[in-house]
């Protein structure tokens, strides 16, 4: 199948999961065109199967804003046919899903029939989405597209609770390569990080509000007064600053590692302890799944999908949102004796494997197929 992919090129979850999905199907003989702003962070493009297309919208004075979805939809017109592409698929819905769609009907007109399938993936939905501003236009690019698929069962929820859907949705959960993640502890180059008696936690994310940073830095506060800990955030975003300043406040900025965005996020977790993640809404909870598939375990809020990823008691633990005294207790738990700590690294491994890519992706493959045999143009 000649497949189109169209996402997000930054390091947000629907980026790495769209650029894992093209290279996961480029590596099973498909013809993956990814089609965005700039080159997806996680995509090498030695792949004979993989190809990348960039849409520029040039600045004119005019537009305030730039017309993005329309350089985009033009885009998809043109590679579609100079590709003879079969398939679109894209991901996240705003305005991706508008832009195929629009894409569709021109091609149309020109007698060729493209099938697209939409990925939700989260704040599409919750956050973005369901705004009034928005609302409307997800809703139509929803119901119009041939295939809908969810990240989760509580997004498919979120999406028809919130919007007025008439299509089916289908979960397919975000997925690992687990054998990828498989760093032998001895490769690793923890003593860089830590001393040998000390514990590491690590936080992936965009430091976003939603990801609730604040109660991450109060967390590890609460485990580093019971043990020698440091802790490790990774990622960019606004509530950095606001961040660092906390751990000033509490004294602990030289045991907080503020390390930016890394391509490297499996060597960092490969040597921790621990991860936090008390999101304050998380439709999978990719980040909590990529430290499972590095057998790490996982201290969350309950929130969204994330117990459908992170399993009470065998992974890791779940609170509610904001109980940081829970999600601390529950941390020193599994930290504070070795064997109970390596059962966990051990189970946390083990329900990664339940999202293995191979298990994975042949959804999609399947989905493609479907839209493939029921054109809906
Ligand atoms: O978490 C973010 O803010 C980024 C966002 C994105 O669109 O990249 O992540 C969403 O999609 C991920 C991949 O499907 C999910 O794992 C995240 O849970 C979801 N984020 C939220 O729902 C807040």
């Amino acid at each position: 199948m000649k497949i189109a992919i169209v996402c997000y090129p930054t390091f947000g979850g629907s980026g790495v999961v769209a650029t894992e999905l093209g290279i996961a199907l480029a590596d099973k003989g498909h013809e993956v065109h990814f089609i965005t702003y700039k080159q997806p962070v996680r995509l090498e493009l030695l792949h004979s199967h993989v190809h990348y297309h960039e849409v520029t919208v040039p600045s004119y004075p005019l537009f305030h804003y730039q017309p993005y979805e329309l350089a985009l939809s033009s885009k998809l017109v043109d590679m579609v046919k100079l590709h003879k592409i079969d398939i679109l698929h894209v991901h996240y819905a705003i305005p991706h899903a508008y832009a195929g769609y629009m894409a569709k009907k021109m091609l149309a007109e020109e007698n060729i029939c493209i099938p697209m399938v939409t990925t939700l993936h989260g704040t599409d939905i919750t956050l973005v989405g369901s705004h009034p501003f928005y609302k409307s236009a997800v809703t139509f690019s929803i119901n119009k597209s041939d295939i809908v698929t969810s990240v989760s069962q509580s997004l498919k929820e979120d999406t028809l609770r919130l919007f007025d859907i008439k299509n089916e949705i289908n979960v397919v959960p975000n997925f690992i390569d687990v054998e990828k993640h498989d760093n032998p502890f001895t490769e690793c180059q923890r003593d860089l990080m830590a001393h040998k008696d000390e514990k590491i936690i690590t936080h992936v994310s965009n430091l976003r509000a939603v990801k609730r940073i604040t109660d991450v830095i109060e967390i590890f506060n609460r485990i580093q007064k019971n043990m020698p800990a440091k802790l490790i955030m990774v990622g960019e975003g606004p509530e950095k600053l606001p961040a660092e300043e906390l751990c000033e406040k509490l004294g602990i900025a030289e045991k907080v590692m503020f390390v930016g965005n890394s391509h490297e996020i499996d060597k960092i977790l490969c040597f921790s302890d621990l991860f936090l993640l008390p999101s304050e809404h998380e439709s999978f909870g990719l980040a909590a799944l990529e430290a499972m598939a590095c057998g790490v375990p996982v201290i969350s809020s309950n929130t969204g999908g994330i117990p459908e990823v992170n399993k009470q008691g065998i992974s890791g633990y779940l609170s509610d949102v904001g109980n940081v005294s829970e999600m601390a207790e529950n941390a020193i738990h599994i930290l504070s004796d070795e064997s109970r700590l390596s059962e966990f690294k051990k189970n946390a491994k083990n329900s990664a494997l339940e999202f293995d890519t191979k298990n994975i992706v042949p959804l999609y493959e399947e989905l493609y197929e479907k839209a493939l045999n029921g054109i809906n143009v």
